[in-house]
């Protein structure tokens, strides 16, 4: 089965039109007001879809986020039955300091087709398609899986880019990359685009790798499985009450690793509108009535994958 080709442009109008109400609030130095603007417009725009859509990924659990919760049911009830997990501004420091590579992004598969992760941390290791399956391993050394890459790809290992965020808790990864001569592009924020960079023409970035946020990497490997890229993944369970929290969203194994054709299962569509400028696509511009929103627009099984442009009436 695959998801009906007629939703990528509806799923293209909900980012950019979520990415459009987090715009206004570019360098405001509000966070909060930033993503409200966002997920009121994402929400607005979802409920208008025909599909029977569940929240897999959201903004929280229902009893911490009023809108966008997980579980909570979008569309209008008629269509296509459809899980989503998304993240109506990726970057909210990056839109309240206006910095560049801020994102409203939607992932969507068939039902029961996204891996339902919880809000916890979660180990990431990403590389670009055209390269053999499950070539790296989280349980390699940091060393190892470079060598591995070098090889793949042909291209020695002082002349590969990896993309780490930059956090006191990457110190080692950070230290083995440095010893073995790997360039670094360090980001602040925003992993989602760190690991979507790998498959990304304008970017040099050869393999991401680090911990960042368990639901920004669900939407990454949607990303991923669209552009033929690879992620592995475990979560990092900080307690006993993350531990239970993952139990109750039915992780049996915490120590799992996943990877990509375990994440995302199936048929996908990936939407991210840019709202600042970044390096490989631009953000949202303003012209009198209209704006004009740049999306990352993909599809699985229809094999598509394009920037595009659109001018919309505000
Ligand atoms: C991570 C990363 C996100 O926030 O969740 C990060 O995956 C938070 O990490 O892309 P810290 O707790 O270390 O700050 C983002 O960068 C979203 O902005």
């Amino acid at each position: 089965m695959s998801i009906d080709p007629a939703y990528l442009n509806k799923f293209i109008e909900v980012t950019e039109r979520a990415a459009f109400g987090a715009y206004r609030h570019i360098g405001k130095g509000d966070k909060k007001l930033a993503d409200k603007g966002a997920v009121d417009e994402m929400r607005y725009q979802l409920n208008k879809i025909d599909m029977i859509g569940q929240i897999v990924i959201g903004e929280g659990e229902m009893d911490e986020a009023p809108m966008l919760y997980i579980g909570e049911k979008v569309g209008t009830n008629k269509g296509q039955v459809l899980d989503i997990a998304l993240d109506p501004l990726e970057g909210t420091n990056f839109v309240a300091n206006n910095l560049p590579n801020s994102f409203s992004m939607i992932a969507v598969t068939e039902k029961n087709n996204i891996l339902s992760a919880p809000d916890t941390y979660m180990e990431k290791i990403a590389i670009g398609s055209n390269l053999p399956n499950n070539l790296l391993d989280l349980d390699n050394t940091v060393g190892e899986n470079i060598e591995l890459l070098s090889k793949a790809m042909n291209k020695k290992k002082n002349d590969i880019t990896a993309c780490v965020l930059k956090r006191p808790r990457h110190e080692n990864i950070i230290n083995e990359l440095k010893k073995i001569g790997v360039k670094i592009e360090f980001i602040t924020d925003g992993d989602v685009y760190g690991v979507m960079a790998v498959c990304d023409e304008k970017s040099p970035i050869d393999i991401y790798m680090g911990i960042g946020g368990a639901p920004e990497g669900v939407l990454a490997a949607a990303a991923l499985s669209c552009l033929g890229g690879q992620i592995q993944t475990r979560l990092v369970l900080k307690n006993e009450e993350e531990a239970k929290r993952s139990l109750k969203m039915g992780i049996k194994d915490p120590k799992q690793k996943y990877n990509i054709n375990e994440i995302i299962k199936g048929d996908a569509i990936f939407c991210a509108t840019a709202i600042t400028d970044g390096k490989i696509i631009n953000g949202i511009k303003e012209e009198n009535d209209y704006f004009l929103a740049s999306t990352y627009a993909l599809h699985k099984n229809k094999k598509i994958k394009k920037k595009i442009t659109n001018k919309i009436k505000k």
